[in-house]
């Protein structure tokens, strides 16, 4: 067993007896109430889900396992001469709570190796697909068709026991892990590189070996590995998650629960929102044919997009209260690494005038920018100009978050989800309308 499994098995057994008394001694202790607004609203801010891998508050934003993340890309092992850690050292926090060993770190990079290989059949599925696909439905498909490798699945029909799931959860979600950067990278090479497909290197760990297969240079090894840390994980309610986590639930693997959460993903008020936010300047820079925007003039195209009824991508939280810290992470990245670029300046433009403004209009609950308002201007600085792939990249970060937690809902046993509905009627008798 790998020392990560070990001390998954230690820190899960520890923990199961916490759950265990929740619910045996404190079973009928009140959360929370309810309120109508809530149920008719997307379930918002009802507090109704566990986990104990990210929390996310409304001031501060998120903290992977208690730690802010600039305490995170402080404290994990990082590659020789690079300014971010290992991807596979933060899959080992996520899962344990623990930070890594430079030791540790490397025996998971191995481990990553040696899981690596792809399905041939993966490859065809996606070639039978019509180019014109969105790159998400190819992703998200190529997860699925590959169900049929999984270990949990298999353990399921050869005789389900609740205490030992978690392991074979936990060898699906590293597989899968250990595959995405690949996929991720055939699928833009495929789409937009006319099938030119760079072979993985197997001296990288996963940040550099998905920049190799992407065809671009050193720092971009650093922007994946910063990249997949980031959108990693984000508390159990957003849509890839609480998707993920709902279909896994039912006992699914970790192939069809991951495909189902990506799909969530793909939603322009979810993870697409970074796509929109680079075609909506494109839209700006077409208008404005090369000239530099002035703030007023930036300002009128805001208003522009509110008045036609449109969101401005980028912008606002279903949680957050302040700038989104993946933000401010990423502006940090900018101001290192292209300070002068035209589409950092237009998005930090953006970043002065859209609070003010959407505050005025008076709807947003928060007016202050969120991820996806700085994650597409590094990608199109490093050349991926193909904004549609974008969502795939935060896909294969969001898999990161998402396969630790349902590695957890195996190990802690958590039920079938089933909420419960009401009528229209019900709710109206319940307000006491007559
Ligand atoms: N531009 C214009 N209007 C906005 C807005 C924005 N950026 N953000 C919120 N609003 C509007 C909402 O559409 C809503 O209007 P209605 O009452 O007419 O329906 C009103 O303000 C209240 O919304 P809210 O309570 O502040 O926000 P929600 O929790 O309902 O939604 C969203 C949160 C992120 C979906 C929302 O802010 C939004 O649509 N933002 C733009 C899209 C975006 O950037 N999405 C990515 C979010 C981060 C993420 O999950 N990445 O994956």
């Amino acid at each position: 067993m790998s020392t990560l499994k070990a001390k998954l098995a230690q820190k899960i057994a520890e923990h199961r007896p916490r759950t265990t008394r929740l619910v045996k001694e404190y079973g009928d202790v009140k959360v929370a109430d309810v309120k109508i607004e809530q149920v008719i609203g997307g379930a918002r801010g009802i507090r109704s889900l566990v986990t104990d891998i990210s929390y996310l508050d409304p001031m501060e934003g998120i903290r992977f396992r208690g730690y802010t993340i600039p305490e995170t890309m402080a404290a994990l092992p990082k590659p020789e001469g690079k300014d971010y850690p290992y991807v596979e050292g933060f899959w080992y926090l996520l899962l344990t709570g623990d930070i890594p060993t430079m030791e540790e770190t490397l025996e998971i990079v191995e481990d990553f190796k040696k899981r690596s290989k792809v399905p041939e059949y993966v490859y065809d599925v996606l070639k039978a697909l019509p180019k014109e696909s969105h790159p998400m439905v190819m992703f998200s498909t190529a997860i699925l068709a590959m169900e049929k490798e999984s270990k949990f699945a298999k353990f399921y029909e050869e005789g389900f026991n609740k205490m030992t799931a978690w392991e074979t959860m936990y060898e699906d979600a590293t597989d899968l892990l250990a595959r995405l950067p690949e996929i991720a990278a055939f699928i833009y090479r495929y789409k937009y590189k006319n099938g030119d497909i760079i072979a993985g290197d197997p001296n990288q760990d996963m940040g550099g070996n998905f920049a190799h297969m992407m065809g671009i240079g050193a720092p971009y090894d650093d922007v994946a590995r910063m990249y997949f840390i980031l959108h990693s994980d984000h508390e159990s309610g957003n849509a890839s998650a609480h998707t993920t986590h709902l279909v896994a639930s039912t006992l699914s693997d970790a192939y069809y629960s991951l495909s189902a959460g990506l799909n969530a993903l793909a939603g322009p008020l979810h993870g697409l929102a970074n796509q929109e936010v680079l075609r909506w300047l494109q839209d700006v820079m077409d208008k404005l044919e090369g000239k530099e925007p002035t703030e007023e003039m930036m300002k009128q195209f805001v208003w522009d997009t509110l008045n036609s009824g449109q969101v401005i991508p980028g912008f606002g939280h279903a949680v957050l209260r302040k700038t989104d810290p993946r933000y401010q992470s990423q502006r940090e990245f900018c101001e290192k690494h292209l300070p002068n670029d035209k589409i950092f300046k237009y998005v930090d433009m953006l970043y002065r005038v859209v609070p003010d403004i959407l505050v005025e209009q008076g709807k947003a609950k928060n007016p202050w920018p969120n991820v996806d308002a700085q994650s597409g201007v590094i990608q199109w600085y490093y050349g991926i100009t193909e904004y549609d792939f974008y969502t795939v990249m935060f896909g294969v970060g969001r898999a990161i978050g998402v396969l630790a937690n349902i590695t957890w809902d195996r190990a802690l046993g958590y039920a079938l989800e089933r909420p419960k509905s009401l009528t229209t009627k019900m709710l109206e008798d319940i307000a006491g309308i007559k």
